[in-house]
């Protein structure tokens, strides 16, 4: 194998000598069609692109189209940016998360493992064990004749959400603004669930566990298991979930089983949902250890080194907006309607308000209700701008608790939380 593959020397050798390995190295997007092209004569391949390839002689095997590049892993999405194939995570651009309850297709993606191949919503079940006095082994069947069937929009957002404009930069998902959305999810109560089985006193914590598989292959190791004090697995709008929109859940979002824990860290919403434990400390499993998902107790200066016992365990995501129309970078009339949606974990959003004069001056948009708790909220105002030029929009929202996003990020080392403020550039004609 060549020592250094990355260059360009050697390409159709090491194609020809090892071309899965070359694929991984050369064209990481799209490896999983690499099977499906491998041995695709020339008519098979022109026939998938719809034209002839020209060049097909100098084409090495096994190399997949760079048009057909995210097409599978992404099957059932539509415009999400890919930003690791190894595990699949893909987010959202904003302007795609325009409308009010997120289409499936527009739902983020973000995988620390790799999806159970098995999803047969018939031979599923999920496990609830622990401290309980009544342990349950529930098909979805069961769920869906036991208890209340309840269909609630629910707000999603990774905590590394935003973690791209950290500076330093903080290692990690370069996720941007579209690592968020607002699905309306069908399934049980998760406190329903957890009643049946009788939690014993001394209850404090949950444990969650799914169906994907570690990085490694090793089957002994779980890529993420993390869980949530018990009071809040108990509220009314954390669902375990089995549908997504009306329809199945999506296979990347967890098919076809998940729980939904909306307005904390996404991780708590286990995808590939089998097991749930009720324990008597706070859960240990991955992800939930370490620097995973915590924060420094106190403010720290950018790039400062932060002991490990000083992170603690972040719970409620914070107050946040998105602007979803105009599109970043895009030209406009004279006047416009911006829109967008604002969310704050387990609170609700007071205000929305916007600048066009890089924050001189705020003007307040109308803002509706949650549709339901834990759902976020849409906004809008039409905005007149005095005359053509360059503008940005910028959205701050404020929650009940009179919590206002800042300007700029208050930096940690992995990158999470970041709730500054989006600005839209916006060329008025
Ligand atoms: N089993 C399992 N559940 C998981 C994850 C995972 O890797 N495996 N990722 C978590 C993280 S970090 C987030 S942000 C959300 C994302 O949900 P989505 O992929 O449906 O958007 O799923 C969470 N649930
Ligand atoms: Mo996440």
């Amino acid at each position: 194998m060549p020592r250094n593959p990355r260059t360009t020397q050697g390409l159709h050798a090491f194609f020809a000598a090892h071309p899965e390995e070359a694929h991984r190295q050369f064209f990481k997007p799209g490896l999983s069609r690499r099977g499906f092209f491998a041995g695709a004569g020339l008519a098979t391949a022109g026939g998938l692109l719809g034209m002839t390839i020209p060049h097909y002689a100098h084409m090495p095997q096994g190399l997949v189209p760079a048009a057909f590049a995210d097409e599978e892993l992404l099957v059932g999405k539509d415009g999400l940016v890919l930003l690791n194939d190894r595990p699949i995570n893909a987010e959202t651009p904003a302007h795609l998360l325009d409308d009010a309850v997120t289409p499936t297709a527009r739902h983020f993606i973000r995988n620390n493992g790799i999806p159970p191949e098995e999803t047969d919503p018939g031979n599923w079940t999920l496990r609830v064990d622990g401290l309980v006095a009544n342990p349950l082994t529930l098909a979805i069947s069961d769920l869906q004749q036991a208890f209340e069937v309840v269909t609630m929009a629910l707000t999603i957002e990774c905590g590394g959400n935003g973690r791209a404009f950290f500076d330093p930069p903080a290692r990690g998902n370069q996720w941007t603004l579209g690592a968020v959305a607002c699905s309306a999810w069908t399934g049980v109560r998760l406190a329903d669930v957890l009643r049946k089985a009788e939690p014993a006193p001394g209850v404090v914590y949950t444990a969650h566990y799914g169906a994907d598989t570690h990085l490694s292959g090793d089957p002994d190791r779980l890529p993420i298991s993390r869980g949530v004090p018990i009071a809040k697995a108990m509220t009314d709008n954390v669902l375990v979930a089995f549908a997504m929109n009306g329809n199945p859940l999506h296979r990347q979002n967890g098919a076809p089983l998940r729980l939904v824990v909306p307005g904390w860290p996404g991780s708590c919403s286990q995808k590939w949902l089998t097991r749930i434990e009720l324990r008597d400390q706070v859960h240990d499993g991955p992800k939930m250890t370490g620097t995973s998902y915590r924060v420094p107790r106190y403010p720290v200066a950018p790039g400062d080194e932060v002991p490990k016992e000083d992170f603690e365990i972040i719970e409620r995501m914070p107050v946040k907006s998105l602007v979803t129309f105009p599109r970043n970078d895009s030209r406009a009339g004279r006047s416009v309607e911006v829109r967008g949606h604002a969310w704050s974990g387990d609170r609700t959003v007071g205000a929305v308000d916007l600048s066009v004069d890089f924050g001189a001056s705020w003007m307040r948009t109308e803002l509706d209700p949650p549709v339901n708790a834990g759902a976020w909220q849409n906004w809008r105002r039409t905005v007149e701008f005095p005359e053509a030029g360059y503008y940005e929009v910028w959205a701050r929202a404020t929650d009940s608790a009179g919590d206002m996003q800042p300007f700029g990020i208050d930096w940690n080392p992995k990158g999470y939380l970041n709730n500054s403020m989006h600005r839209v550039a916006l060329r008025v004609t």
